[in-house]
C-alpha cells in the first residue's frame, strides 16, 4: 500500500511546532516515547467489549493482562478500590458517572462554566446540561475563590441528585470535606473531577478527594502525562444508592454499576491500545522520577505567578495552588483572543479563557489561562519563569508589533533548542 506522505509530513510539521515552541496550555504534556510507542499497537486491532476476564468477543489473552495491569497500577497510584480505565475520554468519563447514577431530568450542580468550570459539568449546549436540570455555583468576586456558602444555600434550595466539583480554570485547592457536608446534607452524591490536577493529587501534592467524593474522574493526558484518554475511580465501594439487583437478587455494588455505565451503557469497545499506554504511562507515575516532575511543576507555577504578579498581572485568585493560573488581563487593555494570537505568533502557546464575571464572550474574553506541565516535562526549572512572563509581557504591551513578534519568537526557539523534545524521532 501507498505511504501516506501526506499525512505524515503534517505530522512531522506537528513535530516541529512541538519542538521549537513554549508550550503553555495548562491541560497539554508531552507524553514520554513509551507511552507514544505503546499507542501505537496492534492492540488497535482488536474488539473487547466487556472487562478482564468477562468480555464479548474471543482473542482477549492479552487485552485482559494489559487492562489488568492499568487498572492495577492506578488503584496503586491513588490507592483507591475501583478504577475503569475504559473512558475515551474525561467527557465520557463524566458522561458515565451522570450515567451511573442520575435519571434523565435529575439536577445536577456544578461550576459555572464561566467560572473554571468544565462543559461536561451542567452546561447548557453540552449533554450534561441537556439530558439533566443543571444548576450552578460560582467563585466570589472580589477574591476569586469558591463561594461554598453560596454552593449550600443553592444546594438546599434545588437538591439536586448530583454535586459536580473540579474545574478546567480555578487554580486554587478543592475543600472536598465542605462539599461532603453539603451533599450530605441535601443527599446528594459527589462526582470529583480532577482532571487538570490528577497528578499532583497522585503525588499527595494538593489535598486528596476520595475521602469525600464517592466517583472521581479523570482525563489521562494532563498532569497525568499519559495518553488522551479517561477514567474513573471510587475510593471505597459501597452499595449503590438506587439498589439495582442482579439476577439473583444481590443489590450490586457501585463499582458494577459504574462498570455498566461505562460499556454498554456510554461506550462500545475500549481502545486497548490506549488502555496499553495508559499503563505504560501509570508505571512512570510510580516513579521518584514522576515525583519530581510533579513537585517541579509546582515551584514552576509559584515562580511564575509571582513573576505575573510583580509586572501588574491580575492573576484570579491572587495566585495558584496547583499547576495554572486564570490571568484577567482588563486592566493591561488588551482582550484574551489578541494575546491569544500575539502569543501564538510567536511560538507561546495559551488559550484565551474567560475569567469570573466577565464582560466579554467566549469568543473574544479578557483573560487567558496558562499553564506549566508541558513546559515542566521540557526541562524547565522555576529560573526560567522570569524570562517567560518577559517575552508575554513584552508581547502583551504591543501586540500588534509585528517586529517585536518575531524577536521574540526567535528569542523562544533559539532558547527551546536548549531542551530536546524526542531526539530519537530525529
Ligand atoms: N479542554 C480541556 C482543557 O483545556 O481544560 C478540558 O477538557
Amino acid at each position: 500500500m501507498q505511504r501516506d506522505e501526506q499525512i505524515f509530513s503534517i505530522i512531522r510539521k506537528e513535530l516541529e511546532r512541538q519542538r521549537r515552541g513554549l508550550e503553555l496550555i495548562a491541560s497539554e504534556n508531552f507524553t514520554s516515547l513509551q507511552v507514544m510507542q505503546a499507542m501505537g499497537n496492534v492492540m488497535t486491532n482488536k474488539y473487547a467489549e466487556g472487562y478482564p476476564g468477562h468480555r464479548y468477543y474471543g482473542g482477549c489473552e492479552m487485552v485482559d493482562q494489559s487492562e489488568q495491569l492499568a487498572i492495577d497500577r492506578a488503584k496503586q497510584i491513588f490507592g483507591v478500590e475501583y478504577v475503569n480505565v475504559q473512558p475515551h475520554s474525561g467527557a465520557q468519563a463524566n458522561a458515565s458517572v451522570m450515567m451511573a447514577v442520575l435519571k434523565p431530568g435529575d439536577k445536577i450542580l456544578g461550576l459555572d462554566l464561566s467560572m473554571g468550570g468544565h462543559l461536561t459539568h451542567g452546561s447548557p449546549v453540552n449533554f450534561s446540561g441537556k439530558l439533566y436540570e443543571p444548576h450552578f455555583y460560582g467563585v466570589n468576586k472580589e477574591t476569586g475563590l469558591i463561594e461554598y456558602d453560596k454552593m449550600e444555600q443553592i444546594a438546599k434550595e434545588v437538591r439536586p441528585k448530583l454535586i459536580v466539583c473540579g474545574a478546567s480554570a480555578y487554580s486554587r485547592e478543592w475543600d472536598y470535606k465542605r462539599i461532603r457536608e453539603i451533599a450530605d446534607s441535601v443527599n446528594a452524591l459527589i462526582m470529583a473531577d480532577i482532571a487538570h490536577p490528577a497528578g499532583l493529587i497522585a503525588k499527595g501534592l494538593l489535598d486528596s478527594p476520595f475521602d469525600y467524593c464517592h466517583f472521581v474522574t479523570t482525563t489521562t493526558h494532563k498532569t497525568l502525562r499519559g495518553p488522551r484518554g479517561g477514567m474513573i475511580m471510587i475510593g471505597k465501594d459501597f452499595e449503590n444508592p438506587f439498589g439495582i439487583k442482579t439476577p439473583k437478587g444481590e443489590i450490586r455494588k457501585m463499582s458494577s454499576v459504574m462498570d455498566l455505565a461505562v460499556f454498554p451503557g456510554v461506550q462500545g469497545g475500549p481502545l486497548e491500545h490506549v488502555i496499553a499506554a495508559k499503563a505504560v504511562s501509570f508505571l512512570e507515575i510510580l516513579s521518584d522520577e514522576y515525583t519530581q516532575y510533579a513537585k517541579q511543576i509546582v515551584k514552576n507555577a509559584q515562580s511564575m505567578s509571582k513573576a505575573f504578579v510583580s509586572k501588574g498581572y491580575q492573576i484570579v485568585s491572587g495566585g495558584t495552588d496547583n499547576h495554572l493560573m486564570l490571568i484577567d488581563l482588563r486592566n493591561k487593555n488588551v482582550t484574551g483572543k489578541k494575546a491569544e494570537q500575539a502569543l501564538v505568533k510567536a511560538d507561546i502557546t495559551v488559550n484565551k479563557n474567560m475569567v469570573p464575571f466577565d464582560d466579554k464572550s467566549a469568543f473574544v474574553t479578557s483573560g487567558i489561562r496558562v499553564g506549566v506541565p508541558a513546559i515542566t516535562t521540557r526541562g524547565l526549572t522555576e529560573n526560567h519563569m522570569p524570562q517567560i512572563v518577559e517575552w508575554i509581557d513584552e508581547l502583551l504591551m504591543d501586540p500588534d508589533n509585528e517586529q517585536k513578534i518575531s524577536s521574540v519568537r526567535t528569542a523562544v526557539n533559539q532558547f527551546m533548542q536548549q531542551f530536546p523534545l524526542y531526539p530519537e524521532l530525529g
